[in-house]
């Protein structure tokens, strides 16, 4: 089965996606998502200067050939851009294949493990008070797990804090905004509103947080230790995850739960992490490293060492990514949860799904391939629009992570 050309689409139907289309001479299609929030062009151009010219005629079957050839091939090895574009031809050819065998995607990597896929909504609010409630409108909605920000006195505004809380979209404006942090107020304020939300919900439901990359070691073992009585699923990317080495230090010290790896695109990115049971999660996903192929290496890397998969998924990964995202779910061994925030009315009639939340899990359907498609008319309507995360000032000036 050969492929005969390949298209890169992109639309906004709110917020910008990046979508590789595959085509094969026997009439069957795949795609794949390719979406890096805020940098969308680059990994377009990736795709369409420099490697759709070295698919065409290739045969579609041959998916780990193909990867190792777009990965070693182009010397320049990993990043997220080229890491993205591998994804996106990875993820609609294991779609093609898929399809080719008449089976849902889950199938051909060795069938259901489990059920449905355990997923954790985000409530957020701009207090603790609202913080508890929005927390209480997604158990009401039937979700198990929940992640819970909210904003910290003293700030303006603070990571994870949404105007419109159903569909929080940080990457909300056409040149960065800036915000305020402060580590201090943050570290006061975050073991109260776990110590309330335990106090009105009891224990029967998975709490979550996001620290967004704003620690240091020393403050991270800090957190995770103040965190500990009201028992976290986990603390994510409590300190930027370049030096592996550092999360030596918030292990000494807690015994919250740790994850990481929604900005890792390889292996490399978590190999000091895994081998030395630094972290209990790894957050990587299929498009931002290197599709359902890569994510394959990574999980079993991380199954041998206790890791288990919480792959991200905020809304800037598209319903293409989501769908293979949850067939992986599906069958890998060492699942832990898969982030789930929902896309639009607007994404969803841009991109035909078959999965759908019951009860606090998702389940994929069992459509030939991922299950997502693209409606191009529609998509071609909603033209690019330059979108931007965020930057993060601490209160005297100095740039912080955002
Ligand atoms: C976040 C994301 O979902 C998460 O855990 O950290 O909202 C992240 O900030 C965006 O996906 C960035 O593109
Ligand atoms: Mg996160």
């Amino acid at each position: 089965m050969k492929i005969v050309s390949a298209k890169v689409i992109v639309t906004c139907p709110g917020r910008n996606f990046v979508t590789l289309k595959i085509q094969t001479d026997q009439g069957i299609y795949g795609i794949g998502d390719a979406t890096l929030n805020g940098r969308e062009l680059s990994v377009v151009s990736y795709l369409q200067d420099h490697v759709i010219p070295c698919l065409i005629g290739r045969d579609a079957h041959q998916i780990e050939d193909i990867w190792q050839y777009l990965y070693r091939g182009a010397y320049w090895r990993r990043g997220p851009v080229t890491m993205s574009a591998i994804a996106a031809v990875d993820t609609a050819l294991w779609d093609i294949k898929a399809k080719a065998a008449n089976m849902p995607l889950y199938q051909l990597l060795g069938g259901r493990s489990r059920e449905g896929v355990l997923v954790y909504g985000h409530a957020n609010g701009k207090d603790i008070a609202e913080t508890v409630d929005e927390v209480g409108k997604y158990i009401d909605m039937g979700y198990k797990a929940i992640r819970a920000q909210s904003g910290v006195p003293g700030l303006a505004s603070t990571y994870g804090v949404a105007g419109d809380k159903m569909f929080y979209e940080p990457a909300d404006a056409a040149l960065p905004t800036e915000n305020v942090w402060s580590t201090p107020k943050y570290l006061t304020h975050t073991p109260k509103l776990f110590e309330k939300l335990r106090d009105t919900y009891g224990d029967g439901h998975e709490f979550l947080h996001d620290v967004h990359h704003r620690l240091t070691p020393i403050e991270a073992a800090r957190l995770g230790k103040s965190l500990e009585p009201y028992r976290l699923f986990w603390m994510e990317d409590a300190v930027p995850g370049e030096n592996q080495e550092a999360f030596r230090i918030v292990r000494q010290h807690t015994v919250t739960p740790i994850a990481i790896g929604e900005v890792f695109n390889t292996i490399w990115d978590a190999k000091t992490l895994i081998q030395e049971h630094l972290i209990d999660y790894i957050r990587t996903t299929v498009v931002h490293a290197g599709g359902i192929t890569h994510l394959r290496r990574i999980a079993d890397f991380a199954a041998l060492h206790h890791v288990r998969t919480g792959s991200h998924g905020a809304t800037d990964l598209s319903p293409v990514c989501m769908g293979a995202a949850l067939h992986f779910d599906i069958w890998v061994p060492n699942f832990g949860i898969q982030e789930y925030m929902r896309h639009t009315e607007e994404t969803d009639a841009v991109f035909p799904h078959d999965y759908k939340f019951e009860n606090g899990y998702l389940i994929p359907g069992d459509t030939p391939g991922h299950g997502v498609d693209i409606d191009e008319e529609l998509a071609a309507k909603y033209e690019y629009k330059p979108a931007y995360l965020p930057v993060n000032r601490l209160e005297d000036g100095t740039l912080w992570h955002w």
